[in-house]
């Protein structure tokens, strides 16, 4: 086996009250039953399958919005329980894989990998931003807002008092955005982040475009890295079943491009894939998902064409 063959990887679906389209929340399901903890395996991997997440225990029955903000205490709980499960996992010397559900949970994933790696970086791979704070959202889901809770960019939601944002802008980079809301485009200004568009993609190539967004949160190819795949990053003709689809995505081989290049860094050591909804698509569209989904896992995690 490789270097991998200490480490341990787990699962965390998130529930259903989280998703603003019912069925995100059987992603991980899909993804678990088509066998990914055995591929893994077979790459070496000692993987420890936690089982499926469903945060029962502190699922909120009565949870009004907060503002426009949907499902505001639910959210912020099952974030709040998955940042100590990835963290007690990172500290363990374990690489978290957390499979979701929709991209509200990275507030808990990073905020989970910051605990052990406060120098850790984030790279974002997705259509959209995720960068929305209370005043600029429109939809009122909060899988349009991690980042900005993550970046301390929106701290006056004391249900969310729990997420210390460790994060810096200068660590943060996206590869894939091409539906930014214009509020987010200031933010993003403003905060001066680093943003690989899919123009700059056509422009410059994926190998290029991965080397700059490297360079410019691990010069040196010494920092820990977080990884946050959503699904839709994808074009959808590849990744059709997900909440929020926009034309123009990556290819499959962009996909997994990005993912083998963050592998060969060495400095992987925690990696989200979210937003795969197996309700929102014909049987053979969620199969393809599914199959793309555990495949640019196993790329992350170590997969080589030769
Ligand atoms: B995902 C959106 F308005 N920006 O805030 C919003 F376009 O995790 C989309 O990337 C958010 O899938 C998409 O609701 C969140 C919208
Ligand atoms: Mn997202
Ligand atoms: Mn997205
Ligand atoms: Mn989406």
């Amino acid at each position: 086996s490789t270097s991998t063959e200490s480490s341990v990887s787990k699962f965390l679906p998130n529930p259903k009250t989280v998703a603003p389209k019912a069925g995100v929340d059987k992603g991980p399901i899909h993804l678990v039953e088509a066998g990914l903890p055995e591929q893994l395996r077979q790459l070496g991997w000692n993987v420890v399958f936690d089982g499926h997440h469903l945060f029962e225990e502190i699922s909120i029955q009565d949870d009004p919005p907060i503002g426009i903000l949907k499902n505001p205490r639910q959210v912020s709980k099952v974030c709040e329980a998955v940042a100590k499960t990835v963290g007690s996992h990172a500290k363990n010397g374990q690489l978290p894989l957390t499979l979701g559900g929709d991209h509200s949970l990275a507030m808990g994933t990073i905020s989970g990998t910051l605990s052990q790696y406060p120098n850790a970086c984030v790279i974002w791979i997705d259509a959209h931003a995720d960068i929305n704070t209370a005043s600029t959202t429109d939809s009122g889901n909060i899988h349009g807002m991690p980042v900005s809770f993550l970046l301390g960019l929106e701290s006056t939601i004391p249900e969310f008092a729990w997420v210390k944002p460790k994060l810096t802008a200068d660590r943060l980079v996206y590869i894939g955005l091409r539906d930014i809301d214009a509020g987010e485009k200031r933010i993003l200004k403003e905060n001066n982040i680093k943003a690989f568009s899919m123009h700059e993609v056509d422009k410059y190539g994926i190998g290029k475009v991965v080397e700059m967004a490297l360079d410019h949160v691990n010069p040196k190819r010494e920092l820990p890295i977080h990884l946050s795949f959503d699904v839709d990053a994808l074009d959808p003709s590849v990744a059709p079943s997900t909440g929020t689809p926009v034309r123009g995505g990556l290819t499959f081989r962009e996909g997994h491009y990005i993912c083998e290049a963050i592998y060969e860094t060495g400095c992987l050591v925690s990696l989200d894939l979210m937003e795969v909804n197996p309700s929102l698509a014909d049987a053979d569209a969620v199969k393809q998902t599914v199959a793309v989904g555990c495949s640019l896992v196993r790329a992350a995690l170590g997969e080589t064409l030769l």
